[in-house]
């Protein structure tokens, strides 16, 4: 590691554990909760944290990478933008013997061993809890019901899997239809633009599924401005749980979120510092993961970090 050590705890200043850091961006709620966690955890633990932030672009995270094995750090972290395009990158740092985790989405790489785990969510179980509420709140009933979709952003791996997940779920039964699906970038403006959109060419609406909170209270400004109350005349479920998302399910304007955790910071930091003395380490790590009911919600709500 580098930098100099004002007497780290310990052992002399070369322990000290350098991580290089490429995050996503600061597109949502969720990011920014993400990016502090990771920023406190390192300080916590004494890790040495370069941290860069992409922008939303591939390119950005690939020039990151490439300038992190450029400085020799000891272990490259990050939360691939898009899943696929990783191959070559991975390989250098791999040529280089700097392990990498990936943290929070995953690439599509064949070959397992261009990184040394994955810790984060399982995304196509958040979007299969997201369908089985669905269909549990609209059980014994056979009219038709008409869903419309904000994606997250293309080609990332939550965008790609909740997707699938839903749609797994909710093609079992043919009431169950998807009028319209589009990305709204995980953002909010993109949510409501897009929903105001839906609401124009949509001459029917039940139900809104957003890939994430930001996109879902994005489209329920749009929903209101259009003169109606989401909640009740569209049902809206969303995904990840951040603080905004929760006050507007117990607010009744979101009926179920289902839960992603952020928080990654301290099992990333335990993760590196076994990664770099050597030790084996799970291929997978999965966070633990909830859903809410408006009720729950308002339970939930006072105690809720981010
Ligand atoms: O759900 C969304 C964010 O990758 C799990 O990215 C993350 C997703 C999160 O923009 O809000």
């Amino acid at each position: 590691g580098g930098g100099d050590d004002a007497g780290s705890s310990g052992g002399g200043g070369d322990d000290k554990i350098t991580m290089g850091f490429s995050q996503v961006g600061a597109e949502s709620g969720w990011r920014t909760a993400n990016t502090k966690s990771i920023q406190e955890s390192a300080a916590a633990a004494g890790i040495d944290l370069k941290f860069s932030d992409a922008q939303g672009k591939q390119e950005n995270q690939i020039k990151a990478i490439r300038s992190f094995i450029a400085q020799r750090v000891d272990v490259i972290a990050f939360s691939p933008v898009v899943e696929s395009g990783w191959d070559t990158v991975l390989k250098e740092a791999k040529d280089a013997n700097i392990p990498v985790i990936l943290t929070d989405r995953s690439v599509d790489s064949q070959d397992k061993t261009l990184y040394k785990t994955f810790i984060g969510s399982d995304f196509v179980l958040e979007g299969k809890k997201a369908g089985e509420w669905l269909v549990k709140e609209y059980e014994g009933k056979s009219d038709p019901v008409n869903i419309v979709e904000l994606q997250g952003t293309p080609g990332a791996a939550p965008a790609n899997d909740r997707k699938a997940g839903f749609a797994e779920v909710i093609k079992a039964d043919p009431k169950f239809k998807i009028v319209a699906s589009q990305t709204g970038q995980f953002t909010r403006t993109d949510g409501k633009e897009v929903m105001e959109a839906f609401l124009k060419s949509q001459p029917k609406i039940d139900v809104l599924y957003a890939h994430n909170d930001d996109m879902g209270l994005g489209a329920i400004e749009a929903i209101e401005a259009a003169g109606k109350k989401p909640g009740t005349d569209i049902k809206i479920i969303t995904v990840d749980a951040v603080k905004d998302g929760m006050t507007a399910l117990a607010a009744g304007k979101i009926n179920y979120i289902v839960e992603c955790s952020p928080l990654l910071g301290p099992q990333l930091m335990d993760l590196a510092k076994k990664v770099k003395a050597g030790e084996t380490v799970e291929q997978r790590v999965l966070t633990q993961e909830t859903t809410f009911t408006q009720e729950q919600a308002k339970t939930a709500l006072p105690d809720r970090k981010y």
